[in-house]
């Protein structure tokens, strides 16, 4: 008799403890679950598919220091998923999209290249040690009495004389041009390494006969000019009388530079993003690596500068 009350005890006191842990498990996910970043997310209006992107994409630091402070925003899922999407440019991205109804990717593609901002807006002095990867446009500028330490003069083989530009870039232009040669076309140098003076008086003749917004469009202010790094060239066909973009040695050059380090710096589909009119003849040096990745995706040197140059841990 004693015994069984003893078992039926045990049994009841058995039953009580699972009950309880199954009641504390449950309490315990519960607490878990709401204080999640996914439960979190979708409490904000994030729907499913969007939170399974965004934390998939950024991490739990990220998602709790920046996304959970704001508000649902219908674009953010798109613009994280984008391939050149930036962390650093997050509420840029979001505010341009506010403000432009077109495309994540036209998104990124424009803040990435500063341009939610006014041309020679928030300018920046440019970082020289990035060497040939330096980025001189509408946002970046190198001083006024920046001059490249490598300066050669150009043999008179490749360029109209007193042409100068960077040593580290000449062999490869040498190897370009003879290159070029034997498939048939003689290119030439019409104009390299300009001083910030030299491109003072190219941009003020250029406003003083035509005015500011058409000298804007197609020369660079003193300052903001790539030729002042001369790393850039501008190069045309010697003894042709067509225009450069319509030869077939502008083909050749615009599909062979990347091999050579040299990239075709202003093409029309980019005129938005790098302010200044296709220049079929203006030739960029970024080095073999650079020029190979700017050919293979299509990025603009802008773009590619803000990805892979300033912000390296995107692709490590
Ligand atoms: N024509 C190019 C944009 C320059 O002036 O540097
Ligand atoms: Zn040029």
């Amino acid at each position: 008799m004693k015994k069984r009350r003893l078992k039926k005890w045990a049994v009841a006191l058995l039953i009580g403890l699972v009950v309880f842990a199954i009641a504390l498990y449950l309490l315990i996910s519960y607490i878990i679950k709401i204080n999640s970043n996914p439960y979190k997310l979708s409490k904000l209006g994030y729907k499913d598919d969007e939170v399974t992107k965004i934390v998939n994409i950024l991490s739990d630091e990220q998602i709790k220091n920046d996304i959970l402070t704001m508000s649902y925003d219908e674009n953010l899922d798109d613009i994280v998923s984008e391939r050149y999407f930036i962390y650093a440019n997050l509420k840029r991205y979001l505010y341009y999209r506010k403000l432009n109804n077109v495309s994540a990717t036209a998104v990124v593609t424009m803040v990435n290249a500063n341009r939610d901002r006014d041309y020679y807006s928030n300018m920046e002095e440019t970082d020289t040690s990035k060497d040939t990867l330096m980025l001189v446009n509408k946002y970046y500028y190198l001083k006024e009495d920046y001059v490249p330490s490598d300066l050669v003069d150009i043999a008179t083989t490749y360029a109209y004389s007193g042409n100068q530009m960077r040593s580290v870039a000449y062999d490869d232009l040498k190897s370009m041009f003879n290159d070029a040669k034997t498939a048939g076309y003689t290119l030439i140098v019409n104009s390299a390494y300009r001083s910030y003076d030299w491109q003072k008086t190219v941009y003020n003749s250029r406003k003083v006969a035509y005015g500011l917004t058409y000298a804007d469009k197609y020369v660079a202010r003193p300052g903001n000019s790539e030729h002042q790094t001369g790393l850039a060239l501008d190069i045309v066909e010697y003894g042709s009388k067509t225009e450069f973009k319509d030869t077939d040695a502008y083909k050749w050059l615009a599909d062979n530079a990347y091999k050579y380090g040299f990239i075709e710096r202003y093409v029309e589909s980019q005129e938005e993003v790098t302010g200044f009119s296709a220049e079929a003849w203006h030739y960029r040096y970024v080095g073999k690596d650079a020029a190979k990745t700017i050919h293979q995706t299509g990025l603009s040197f802008d773009e590619y500068y803000a990805y892979y140059v300033l912000n390296k841990s995107n692709w490590l």
